[in-house]
């Protein structure tokens, strides 16, 4: 079973990461994992913390000579920041510190929409630092370092994962008919990740009134997945089913609200003939069983199993809940009325979290391979894909 764990404090001194059941012999190198996180701390919109970091992985275990041993793979990425906030952060109680006595930067005006207010609450504590430090984004940066291992044996499989984004604040880009063959490359070179220059153009102006406002923006990235086998998930049971699956991993990324596979909310307007997707013979398509869809409205699933067509899935993310003009409170120590903490923040975070859905997918994607095509090592692994792959390929007569 492909699992990872994550943990670390967004100011203190490291995030960690462990991925475990990945075969052995799969190629990886340090610099394709750090491109990844290099990745993520793109995007207009970003604060001063992503000046501050520059997120490298060091690699503890599981790797040597630039392949995976089949054991797990610890990583570590330590944050810059955390010289200035050892103080505040640190472990041990400070020289002359009282039992529980309040540190600086104490938190006690929740913030509406961040998991401050729920998280006191629930596990008791008096300033919500403990909360928010683990509830923050920073976590994603262990997410994508994950990602970027399982992207690695996708693509080793001849499965490739790009975003974008389609949508900020109220802005829609117009995606092309056909999109690049390599998505990244194309929308890595945009500061929105957008593949719509004209709309990019007005979605950085927006994001410079909304920062002068003291306001925060959300909106909407695409993954696309292509070169997927047909058959992976399951339709016998609903924990199987991989669309179901895929929107855990994705609606677990902080602040996403929604996630949409091929036409989602879309396909409930309109009748059946203008949702499914219209089955016809091509003997090209070695990985679909030799079908093709003429339209992918499903974004790539049926039943909860891929069909082979491009898996298609849309995350939504709302506004960072950190506003520079507070939005009200209660103050928890008197109970009384009061604005939110502003903490430093970012104004939109949108393309980055592009990239942790890419990560996120990746990681869904490569447990669903390794599920149904097992194997110890890649060789293993890619024998048993194509061993399916030829078996498939015989189902249609003629
Ligand atoms: C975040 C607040 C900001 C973001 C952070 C997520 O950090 P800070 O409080 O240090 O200014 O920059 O995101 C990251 C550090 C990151 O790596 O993505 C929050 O409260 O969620």
């Amino acid at each position: 079973m492909l699992r990872f764990t994550t943990a670390g404090e967004s100011h203190g001194p490291a995030l960690v990461c462990i991925v475990e059941g990945v075969p052995a012999g799969l190629p990886l190198h340090r610099e394709q994992i750090d491109a990844e996180l290099a990745r993520r701390q793109q995007g207009y919109g970003r604060g001063r913390r992503m000046q501050i970091e520059k997120d490298t992985i060091e690699l503890l275990s599981g790797v040597r000579a630039g392949e995976t041993l089949g054991s797990p793979i610890a990583m570590v990425v330590h944050n810059r920041d955390w010289k200035n906030w050892q103080e505040i952060m640190s472990a041990e109680r400070l020289p002359d510190e009282a039992p529980g006595a309040a540190r600086k930067r104490v938190v006690t005006r929740p913030r509406p929409g961040h998991a401050d207010l729920s998280g006191m609450l629930k596990y008791d504590r008096t300033d919500g630092r403990d909360i928010l430090e683990r509830a923050s984004a920073r976590e994603t940066t262990a997410r994508v370092a994950a990602g970027a291992i399982c992207k690695r044996l996708l693509d080793e499989l001849g499965i490739r994962i790009g975003s974008h984004v389609v949508h900020l604040g109220g802005i829609d880009a117009t995606v092309p008919e056909a999109l690049p063959d390599d998505l990244n490359a194309v929308a890595d070179r945009s500061p929105l990740r957008t593949l719509d220059g004209e709309a990019e153009a007005r979605m950085i102006a927006l994001i410079d009134e909304t920062k002068r406002a003291g306001n925060t923006l959300g909106g909407i990235c695409e993954v696309v997945c292509t070169g997927l086998p047909v058959g992976l998930g399951s339709h016998v049971s609903w924990d199987r089913k991989l669309d179901g699956r895929l929107a855990q991993a994705l609606m677990s990324i902080h602040a996403v609200k929604g996630v949409e596979m091929g036409l989602g909310f879309g396909s409930a307007r309109v009748p059946g003939s203008q949702v499914h997707d219209e089955i016809y013979r091509d003997p090209a398509r070695t990985r679909t069983g030799r079908v093709a869809r003429r339209t992918n409205r499903a974004g790539g699933l049926e039943g909860g199993i891929t069909t082979g067509e491009p898996l298609v899935v849309r995350v939504a993310m709302k506004p960072i809940a950190t506003l520079m003009r507070p939005l009200g409170t209660v103050e928890l120590t008197t109970g009384g009325p009061a604005s939110a903490v502003a903490e430093r923040s970012d104004v939109t975070a949108v393309p980055a979290m592009g990239v942790i859905a890419e990560a996120m997918v990746a990681f869904v994607l490569a447990q669903a391979m390794l599920e149904k095509f097992g194997g110890d090592s890649l060789g293993e692994l890619r024998s048993n894909l194509e061993g399916y792959l030829a078996r498939i390929g015989t189902r249609l007569p003629g």
